[in-house]
């Protein structure tokens, strides 16, 4: 089987609801949709999504190094060889999202060939994960009320709340949260950066006792030793997000105790480097979220595909709900969330682990 032809076809559809956080703002997914045709006619699909102020690609960037650098060499080489077409990919630097699509396309058309789902070939642990909701900037009780119509219509149990400055607005929507979603449900939050470490700390001290279960990105990992103070006396794991997109980076930020957690994210790693990463994490014993970049229904089924192969990548809920505040998407048949509507307040701590909120790949 040959690759015959790459197509990088720019798009873009409004959010109903934007996402605001401290890095940046989504209005619309100007994405870019990856397609590989091979001589056999089997075609594979990828979402990737730009990000500029997270790897520095734009929607245009993404269509130049697809159509200029990568597609030329790549038509002719067998999907197969994978390790061959990464050699290819990693002639030229960065470009994070571009990469991880192909990869993932290819990973179709392997899918495809072999006649079985991607996600039993990656690793066929289970057939569904748990879901977190990403929840932007918005006043503390907007937020409550976003958080309890997902619980409530989809049966979700986690939240992850962007944060930012003032520190004030974080930690007051901090217990507004914990106060109207109970003890059981999981919230956890994510800076992109937007604090300093000691900023971070004092947000530790202030939400203390309130349950938070994570805290990613709190500031740039570059100011090492500033973060590193705050992964030492941080209560709870600081996750690594924008800061770890490469295998390369996990090893740097753990192995620096710049972070002690890991978001995994397809889309910027594909599923060739998110095992390397994953392996890295699981070897080293550091907890994994599959993370999300305000993906597309089909970044989302990327997303679910890789996390419910693993053990490690299913044991927390993932990113996957971002698509759902869409005003439209590519996909025909609509994904659907198998998590039952919540019948009322949670009981116990257990019950965030039962069925709700599940999505399969
Ligand atoms: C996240 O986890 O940071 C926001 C920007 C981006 O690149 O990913 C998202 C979510
Ligand atoms: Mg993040």
């Amino acid at each position: 089987m040959k690759i015959e032809r790459i197509e990088a076809i720019p798009y873009s559809i409004p959010y109903a609801k934007p996402l605001k956080f401290a890095s940046g703002q989504v209005t619309e997914a100007d994405h870019v949709l990856i397609r590989i045709h091979t001589d056999t006619g089997l075609v594979g699909t990828a979402d990737t999504p730009p990000r500029p102020y997270t790897y520095g690609e734009t929607q245009e960037s993404i269509v130049a190094v697809i159509t200029r650098i990568f597609a030329p060499a790549l038509v002719g080489m067998d999907p197969l060889d994978r390790q061959k077409v990464h050699q290819v990919l990693a002639r030229t630097i960065h470009n994070q999202t571009a990469k991880g699509g192909l990869d993932i396309a290819l990973w179709d058309i392997i899918g495809q060939a072999a006649g079985l789902p991607v996600t039993r070939l990656l690793g066929g642990f289970t057939d569904s994960m748990q879901v977190s909701h990403m929840l932007g900037f918005a006043p503390a009780q907007a937020l409550l009320d976003e958080a309890l119509r997902f619980r409530s219509e989809y049966g979700i149990g986690t939240f992850k709340l962007k944060v930012r400055r003032p520190l004030g607005l974080d930690i007051e929507a901090c217990h507004v949260l914990r106060d109207g979603l109970g003890e059981d449900t999981e919230i956890y939050l994510d800076a992109n950066r937007g604090w300093t470490a000691n900023e971070a700390m004092e947000v530790l001290r202030r939400t203390e006792g309130l349950g938070l279960s994570l805290l990613e990105e709190p500031c740039d990992a570059k100011e090492a030793m500033s973060r590193r103070r705050l992964v030492d006396k941080s209560p709870i794991p600081i996750v690594g997000d924008e800061s770890v997109p490469t295998a390369g980076d996990v090893s740097r930020e753990l192995l620096s105790g710049g972070c002690n957690a890991v978001s995994i994210k397809t889309a910027r790693s594909g599923f060739t480097e998110a095992q390397q990463i994953l392996g890295l994490c699981t070897g080293l014993g550091v907890d994994v979220v599959m993370g999300n970049q305000i993906d597309t229904q089909i970044g989302t089924i990327a997303t679910v595909t890789f996390g419910a192969a693993h053990e490690a990548t299913s044991r927390r809920a993932g990113e996957l709900s971002n698509f759902l505040d869409m005003s439209d998407d590519l996909l025909a048949e609509p994904i659907v969330n198998q998590g039952r509507p919540d019948p009322g307040p949670p009981r116990s701590r257990r019950r965030g682990r039962d069925r709700r909120g599940k999505a399969g790949p």
